[in-house]
């Protein structure tokens, strides 16, 4: 459906908006680091792109944390702000404009947005029951509030089940609502509200999500929601920390309160458009137009608009898929063209925990004195985007020592100093066939992974390439032919020198910061910053210095004392007891941060004939269908060679049902019969984690076949 990028149009690249109510660790990183990765490679193939975000000034998350400072919420979210636009940058995360959602531009945006949606009656008052603490005499909005799951019974808060089915919650759907204020159980008490009708978008939503690129979890997650029924958004809260509600043209102010603001989930996203306009006030509508962008039907140079591209956490998925495509249209703005949502960080195995001070923060990270470029490249290659990603310190070092140093480093610095000592740069002779299309399929594969929006294949493509240099150089071992065979030396030596350009190149998006110095190495002009793709094939300058090692081996003892220093601080917070304040402030809003326990092994050890009594077997699917009224299942057949078997499964929100067809997977063949949702499954089938990730097999066994 669209184009593949690069493509005409200008692009936006946003990352969801940090709430600005506490430190950032290396786990929130992670979406930064991808976003910044991503529009960098996007700017490579030549897209005109803009990154851009903000900070998340408004709602619950911040006031609860300002209130329990004893500060009013404005400054203490100013403090953030700031304090997040120094981190960015230590991390090589550059925006293009980063702002906050309190600014002028996003209040009066917001206010616009709104507007339009009253006047295309797409909102409307209704009373509601809404959370109360009687002591306090006050509304409970949000995460005043916290209860259980009317879904799917986990714990959770006023408007997410945030440790369960991760659903977005209207005020009033909580069950047992208890006061995070005074831990008394909440009231209901009859309040006027004003509501998004979503039910307005509901069929061009149904379009939109067949329409949508990025992840297959933003595709297939929201689809249930959006086929079913509809609820509308609740777009106002009882609060004073906000965007005032700006009511309609008669002036009307919103409710019988004077405290009625917009929630937090309104003004947000609309930053994003905000953030852009301030970019484009600041180059100039020349160089970069936000309307062309954003605004429906774009402008007369650009009639379709441009590239929207939203880079999230996976647990905000609902409100880049459903609400804001719908605040979009009604606004007649233009919709998303993907949406790109990554899993959670873990810490050496174990979740964050900020109230434990079980956390690399940025600054740990940036007074350990190593390169952001490793961090990106631990964060961006340790999993595929969608999956959840482990950082520890030893992970760090062994991918660092292993594939920048021994790798990708060391084959560059030997072929510039090999080029340099013996030819005083570049050799003259030309790029050799085979070399030329090992760097073209390369750039293929740069390509590729960003149309697939897979952020770890670029991290890929160079050090991949850097593999196959160090391959050529042990195979054609040049040192032994410049006196037998200077010519094929001086070729060799050439391909090596092509190579390492095609690396600075290629590396540039997750590793920008050694880009830039190995593209001075290689004793090129301006920055690489400003390099094209197709650059890696353009020839190297003739004359360059002696080269310095690109990157330097992170040694056991500093690991050491890395792991020190956080076991240290971990036990100096004390196991004691976690204050519900800090609960409350923790995983807050991560896009992307927050994680899943991974659980130690087992101690307890099986003999071997345990096992033997699974009869595992390779089954191949033959159909795959969604379960209607169920969240998340889904009934398959599945051919295990001996026969055909229907087995029911959680991976209807997880997995494109329609791609399952032909897939190979594990089945525990021997399970007992069970019922689900009224479905008979017969055997159940393998996955890994909370996205269920199929076993499948290596080679080609056929369905059937025993796992032994
Ligand atoms: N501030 C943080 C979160 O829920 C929230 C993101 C807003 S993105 C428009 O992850
Ligand atoms: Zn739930």
């Amino acid at each position: 459906m669209h184009e593949e990028f690069p493509t005409e149009t200008p692009a936006v690249v946003t990352c969801g908006l940090p709430y600005a109510n506490g430190d950032l660790h290396v786990g929130h990183l992670r979406t930064y680091v991808s976003g910044d990765a991503y529009s960098r490679a996007l700017e490579r193939v030549g897209q005109d792109v803009a990154f851009v975000s903000g900070s998340d000034m408004h709602g619950t998350p911040i006031a609860v944390n300002a209130a329990e400072e004893g500060v009013d919420p404005e400054s203490f979210a100013l403090e953030y702000h700031e304090q997040y636009e120094e981190t960015f940058p230590q991390f090589n995360v550059e925006f293009d404009n980063y702002g906050h959602t309190h600014d002028e531009t996003n209040t009066e945006l917001t206010r616009e947005f709104v507007r339009s949606w009253i006047d295309g009656d797409h909102v409307f008052e209704k009373e509601i029951e809404v959370a109360w603490d009687s002591e306090t005499d006050q509304p409970l909005p949000d995460r005043f509030v916290e209860g259980t799951c009317p879904y799917c019974g986990e714990k959770a808060r006023g408007d997410e089940c945030d440790e369960g089915c991760q659903r977005h919650l209207e005020p009033g759907e909580i069950e047992d609502p208890v006061s995070t204020i005074t831990g008394n159980p909440a009231e209901y008490r009859t309040r006027p509200h004003r509501f998004l009708r979503l039910s307005d978008f509901q069929e061009y939503l149904k379009g939109f999500i067949d329409r949508l690129e990025g992840t297959e979890n933003a595709q297939n997650q929201p689809r249930e929601w959006i086929e079913g029924e509809l609820q509308d958004l609740c777009i106002t809260r009882d609060m004073d920390w906000g965007i005032d509600y700006p009511g309609d043209a008669e002036g009307d102010g919103g409710g019988d309160g004077e405290d009625l603001v917009l929630y937090v989930w309104v003004d947000a996203p609309i930053e994003y458009v905000a953030s852009t306009k301030q970019y484009s006030e600041r180059v100039g509508t020349e160089t970069y137009d936000w309307e062309a962008v954003w605004k429906n039907q774009g402008t007369d140079e650009h009639p379709d608009g441009g590239e929207i591209v939203h880079v999230i956490g996976h647990d905000i998925i609902q409100h880049h898929t459903v609400f804001w495509p719908s605040m979009l249209r009604g606004a007649d703005y233009n919709e998303p063209r993907a949406v790109m949502a990554c899993g959670f960080v873990n810490l050496a195995g174990e979740a964050f925990s900020t109230s434990r001070n079980r956390a690399v923060w940025a600054d740990d990270y940036v007074e350990s004195g190593l390169h952001p470029d490793l961090y990106r490249y631990h964060i961006v290659t340790g999993s595929e985007f969608v999956a959840d990603v482990n950082f520890s310190w030893d992970g760090l070092q062994e991918r660092v020592n292993s594939e920048l140093v021994g790798n990708l480093g060391n084959f560059c610095y030997r072929s510039l100093l090999f080029a340099e000592r013996n030819y005083g740069g570049t050799p003259d002779a030309d790029v050799s066939d085979e070399v030329r299309d090992e760097i073209e399929s390369a750039m293929a594969d740069f390509r590729e992974a960003i149309n697939d929006y897979r952020v770890r294949g670029l991290g890929r493509a160079p050090v991949e390439l850097a593999k196959f240099g160090n391959e050529y150089i042990q195979r054609h071992e040049p040192w032994k032919l410049t006196d037998d065979d200077p010519e094929q030396a001086a070729q060799v030596i050439r391909d090596c020198v092509q190579l390492s350009k095609a690396v600075a190149v290629l590396m540039e998006p997750v590793l920008p910061g050694k880009a830039e110095e190995l593209w001075s190495q290689l004793g090129e002009d301006g920055s690489v910053h400003d390099a094209e793709l197709g650059d890696a094939l353009a020839d190297p300058v003739a004359e360059f210095d002696e080269p310095s090692e690109l990157f330097e081996k992170i040694e056991d003892d500093r690991v050491e004392e890395l792991n020190e220093q956080l076991q240290a601080r971990v036990e100096a917070a004390g196991d004691g007891e976690e204050d519900e304040a800090d609960e409350a402030a923790e995983s807050d809003d991560e896009t992307g941060g927050a994680a899943a326990d991974l659980e130690p092994v087992r101690e307890e050890r099986i003999g071997f004939e345990e096992f033997q009594d699974l009869d595992l077997r390779v089954g191949e699917v033959l159909a795959a269908e969604p379960i209607e009224g169920a969240d998340k299942l889904a009934k398959l057949e599945v051919d295990i060679g001996v026969e055909t078997r229907q087995i029911v499964a959680g991976i209807k929100q997880l997995h494109d049902l329609e791609a399952l067809p032909g897939t190979r997977i594990v089945v525990v063949a021997n399970l007992e019969k069970s019922e689900l949702f009224g479905v008979e499954s017969d055997g159940m089938l393998l996955a890994a984690g909370d996205q269920a990730d199929l076993l499948t097999t290596h080679g080609d066994a056929e369905p059937g076949t025993k796992i032994q």
